[in-house]
């Protein structure tokens, strides 16, 4: 089934964003029979790509691995994207609610149940302007005030202004647990902090939304070691992602290109924190590998990170 699935999505269209050293970022689709040549488009704007706008300017960059789209220098990987806006779904997988709940300090454990059930789902900003994001191979943060962050891998949803799904790539919604757990009135600065969200390697461009997604997450240590791998798929999901995308547009002027993560599946065992010096690999078939080095989020801010904010 996975490899089925492999096999259908590698022929549909991704887009990547790049930098050449002292030039604007670029788009440039993966060429669907060849996952590692870049066809540079004409257009920077990434709405419009996704739209249908895809006039190529006839170079071509050879990506140097199909799943990471790691480019040769001079060119570096960016996120596919800056999103105006990124937002979050929230407890749309049982193991996240089982784990919300677990890790709750105070009586308040039953809104992750409650909201679990309701019809209304959790939604919530996680960024804007991209100022707390990194793309490919960017240092993911981990905030000096916590001691238990986790990475959470989950499928990201690019949207227009009405809510339509554009395309999917892969998002990470790094989150101090022990922080949520000390209270939810303290999600924003669980969730809000230098370098707390990771997106690319590519947005793809499904040909069909009911597919389910496989999500394969792996935390590497400081040697390379497996300190903790596991792997979901999207049908888990309690939720749709037109639901989701229904809701949050809904009397909200959400701008187009603005993206949606769908929540969690992927919860480490209670054991295990982010640290610097680790390495989070999340894996969507179809998709590609997202990369990203932990360091401490202090040293992560947007003016000390120039080479891999979103820009
Ligand atoms: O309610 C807290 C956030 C949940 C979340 O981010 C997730 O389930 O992915
Ligand atoms: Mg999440």
């Amino acid at each position: 089934m996975l490899r089925h699935l492999w096999w259908e999505r590698r022929l549909l269209i991704r887009i990547v964003r790049y930098e050449e050293t002292g030039v604007a970022p670029r788009l440039g689709i993966v060429e669907p029979d060849a996952p590692t040549a870049v066809l540079e488009l004409e257009s920077d704007d990434a709405v419009a790509v996704l739209q249908g706008d895809r006039e190529l300017t006839g170079r071509t960059i050879e990506a140097v691995d199909a799943e990471t789209l790691e480019l040769p220098p001079p060119f570096e990987l960016l996120a596919p994207l800056v999103p105006p806006e990124t937002w979050a779904a929230g407890v749309t997988y049982e193991r996240s609610r089982d784990a919300r709940v677990d890790e709750s300090r105070v009586e308040a454990r039953d809104v992750y149940s409650l909201v679990y059930d309701a019809e209304r789902p959790e939604l919530f900003l996680k960024d804007a302007g991209g100022r707390r994001t990194v793309g490919p191979g960017g240092t993911v943060g981990v905030r000096s005030d916590a001691s238990w962050t986790v990475p959470e891998p989950e499928l990201a949803l690019v949207l227009d202004e009405a809510g339509v799904l554009l395309g999917a790539t892969i998002g990470n919604d790094v989150t101090a647990r022990d922080v949520e757990g000390a209270n939810p009135l303290y999600l924003p600065q669980a969730k809000l902090f230098a370098a707390a969200c990771s997106l690319g390697p590519a947005i793809l461009i499904p040909d069909d939304w009911s597919q389910p997604f496989e999500i394969e997450l792996r935390l590497l240590g400081p040697d390379g070691e497996i300190v903790f791998e596991a792997q979901t798929s999207t049908a888990r999901m309690r939720r749709s992602f037109e639901e989701l995308a229904a809701w949050l547009v809904r009397d909200n002027p959400v701008p187009a290109g603005s993206v949606l993560l769908t929540g969690t599946g992927l919860v480490p065992p209670d054991g295990v924190a982010l640290a610097p010096g680790q390495q989070v690999e999340i894996r969507i078939p179809g998709i590609g590998k997202l990369v990203n080095p932990v360091g401490a989020a202090a040293d992560l801010f947007p003016s000390e990170r120039s080479k891999t904010h979103v820009r």
